[in-house]
């Protein structure tokens, strides 16, 4: 795809990601809830159902042959190597529905199934992050002009700050990959933080203010534009195994260096493989 294509598609996705952010901004903490999925920890809001409906109608008026795949209404959609918008409407609905202001609009889109354009936007800092492959990875704060964003060098996992979550799963496997994961790996490292947002966590290794995110969980619509923004801002991104990411997996590891990634990996002495 050529790369006047994907600015026009950049452009429409940060003017619906600022039209999301009102609305996220506007209604956070006081919106009812309309479902839990996996457990009473599965969180769904009619604000997530609201702006997917709304991101996906106006990309659908410009775009009109573009697939889609969304948490809220199009998650079984199957992944094509067509022009395709894969969208989190709000990521960190935990955090939405609990006032946290640490959520997000994630908009990916891949094109032969390759992640070449992320968008994600925090609307309660006003930090929107932007990047398209091979035009490096950029970040907005407050509406100033877009600076260039780089991971931050960890020279090893014992100097890293690790980002991780318990997720929103409550089964005993998951509980055992988890704890048994957080244990090995924080007692390793300088901490380990979890703030509830797969696309924020990415960006905030993107911007060097955390080393490495791990989860086993999130799907393809809440990793796909962090995968193209912590890529063009130096991070590396891979399987919890170490080879190479499965965007379907719902399991990586997300780093500065493939060096740490690879520290990560045997510290993970719980492996899961997720549906
Ligand atoms: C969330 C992810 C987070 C994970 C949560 C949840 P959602 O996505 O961003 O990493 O730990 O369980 O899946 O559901 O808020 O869009």
């Amino acid at each position: 795809m050529e790369l006047n294509e994907l600015l026009e598609r950049k452009s429409l996705a940060i003017d619906l990601a600022h039209r999301a952010g009102k609305i996220i901004k506007e209604t956070s903490g006081n919106m009812k809830l309309v479902d839990k999925k996996c457990s009473f920890a599965d969180l769904v809001t009619e604000s997530d159902k609201a702006v997917e409906k709304m991101v996906f109608e106006e990309i659908g008026k410009k775009y009109p042959n573009d697939k889609f795949i969304g948490e809220e209404s199009a998650s079984d959609a199957q992944w094509t190597t067509d022009p395709t918008w894969i969208i989190d409407p709000i990521d960190g609905t935990t955090n939405f529905v609990h006032n946290f202001p640490f959520s997000c609009i994630s908009i990916g889109f891949t094109f032969n199934r390759e992640p070449c354009l992320g968008v994600v936007y925090n609307p309660h800092f006003d930090k929107l992050y932007t990047a398209i492959k091979g035009q490096g990875a950029k970040l907005s704060v407050g509406g100033g002009p877009p600076t260039k964003i780089h991971v931050r060098p960890c020279p090893s996992l014992n100097q890293a700050l690790i980002v991780s979550e318990l997720g929103s799963q409550r089964d005993e496997d998951k509980k055992e990959c988890i704890f048994k994961n957080m244990e090995s790996v924080g007692w390793a490292c300088h901490g380990i933080r979890s703030l509830g947002s797969a696309a924020l966590n990415i960006c905030t290794v993107a911007c060097g203010e955390l080393d490495a995110f791990f989860e086993f969980g999130p799907y393809i619509w809440d990793i796909c534009a962090g995968v193209v923004i912590l890529r063009e801002a130096g991070g590396h991104f891979c399987d919890t195994e170490g080879g190479p990411l499965d965007m379907q997996g719902r399991r990586f590891i997300a780093a500065s260096s493939e060096k740490l990634a690879l520290e990560i990996v045997p510290k993970l002495i719980v492996q899961l493989k997720l549906k």
